[in-house]
């Protein structure tokens, strides 16, 4: 685990590369990828390639990157990029969709992530003078500001269907879509053959310390190393990234079943606190959000009492709480957890 001292479950990202990965980096072959010329970076994205069903793919910096490059890549300055609400696209990357691919965000709500795909078809504005062209729809795989929900593939292939009929693109950004292909026991081809590109993280659950990957047909991705490049995102021996996605890919997507068991037994724990409610429909992968307004306490002094009692958490929204499994946590971590909001909680309900 990153920090001795606390138990982290702010986010999976917080993940530290393992001993194979930092092997791996040490004896990595090198090149400078600008030139193609690194056969680590090679060697990653062929088998990323190869996982997702598609036909290439390109190592980008982070999910942020690979999602603004994604949509430059998918869609032209001007047209319009259908988007759910929630989504971490329109959400959390500093607005890119629009200051820097240009395109116009229109958001379309959904429950539990999983758009409708009759919400998508009104959303498609008929061809009008007055109207953007549209593009390009978004999904997300898992949700994150849903709590980690799973969007199953028959539910992308509906908005497939839509996106066909009306002759858009269809983009995954699928940060966790190995959370979710594992929570079902599904290949995640299952998932990825519905769309068109998709993005997966190496730097999340998979534990790697960076690295992000655009996936689509060889097109694309020659279209998508463009794009990388004019946002400064062309690096050169990049197979010290490569290498420990390869070991990523190759050893740590089973064991996010652990990560999804223990997200379980957390929200369990936690639903049992009085003046904490958990949607336990939502805790389906590594996440679990509760709500903390019975509790009388600011989210700021909820989020520093945790911390004094040893627990690092994210507020995800107001009164609303984000707890994150990951590699390095164990069942006695999600006990030192519960045990924490047990106590902040037992406080709180004294003083009120
Ligand atoms: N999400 C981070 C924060 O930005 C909120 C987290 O801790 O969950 N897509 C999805 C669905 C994501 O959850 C994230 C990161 C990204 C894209 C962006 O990835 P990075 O952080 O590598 O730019």
């Amino acid at each position: 685990m990153p920090s001795e001292e606390f138990v982290d479950l702010r986010s999976d990202t917080v993940t530290l590369p393992t001993e194979e990965m930092l092997e791996a980096i040490r004896y990595a072959k090198l090149g400078d990828d600008v030139f193609r010329e690194d056969p680590t970076v090679k060697a990653l994205e062929e088998l990323a390639a190869e996982r997702m069903g598609k036909e290439a793919a390109l190592l980008v910096a982070s999910g942020t990157q690979a999602n603004l490059v994604s949509l430059m890549t998918n869609a032209k300055r001007g047209e319009l990029v259908i988007l759910e609400s929630e989504s971490h696209i329109y959400w959390y990357e500093v607005g890119g969709v629009a200051a820097i691919a240009g395109l116009l965000p229109w958001t379309v709500k959904s429950q539990f992530g999983a758009l409708d795909p009759a919400d998508v078809e009104a959303a498609i504005r008929p061809k009008n003078i007055h109207f953007p062209e549209p593009a390009l729809i978004c999904v997300e795989n898992t949700h994150n500001r849903h709590g980690g929900t799973i969007v199953r593939p028959e539910q992308l292939e509906a908005v497939g269907r839509v996106a066909k009929a009306h002759g858009l693109r269809l983009y995954m950004d699928g940060a966790r879509v190995f959370n979710a292909a594992v929570a079902l026991g599904m290949d995640v081809k299952e998932f990825t053959r519905h769309v068109d590109s998709l993005m997966f993280c190496l730097s999340k659950g998979l534990s790697c310390p960076v690295g992000s990957l655009v996936v689509g047909t060889a097109e694309f991705i020659e279209k998508a190393r463009k794009n990388r490049k004019i946002l400064g995102g062309g690096m050169r021996q990049a197979g010290v990234i490569a290498a420990p996605g390869i070991v990523a890919l190759e050893k740590m997507v089973g064991r996010l079943a652990d990560d999804h068991l223990n997200a379980k037994s957390l929200a369990e724990g936690l639903a049992k606190i009085s003046g904490v409610k958990v949607d336990l429909q939502r805790v389906q992968t590594n996440m679990v959000l509760f709500n903390i307004s019975n509790l009388g306490l600011t989210d700021d002094q909820f989020i520093l009492k945790l911390k004094e009692n040893g627990l690092l958490a994210l507020m995800h929204g107001t009164n609303v709480v984000r707890m994150v499994t990951h590699y390095g946590i164990e069942r006695k971590h999600i006990e030192v957890a519960i045990a924490a909001v047990q106590a902040v909680a037992d406080d709180a309900n004294r003083n009120s």
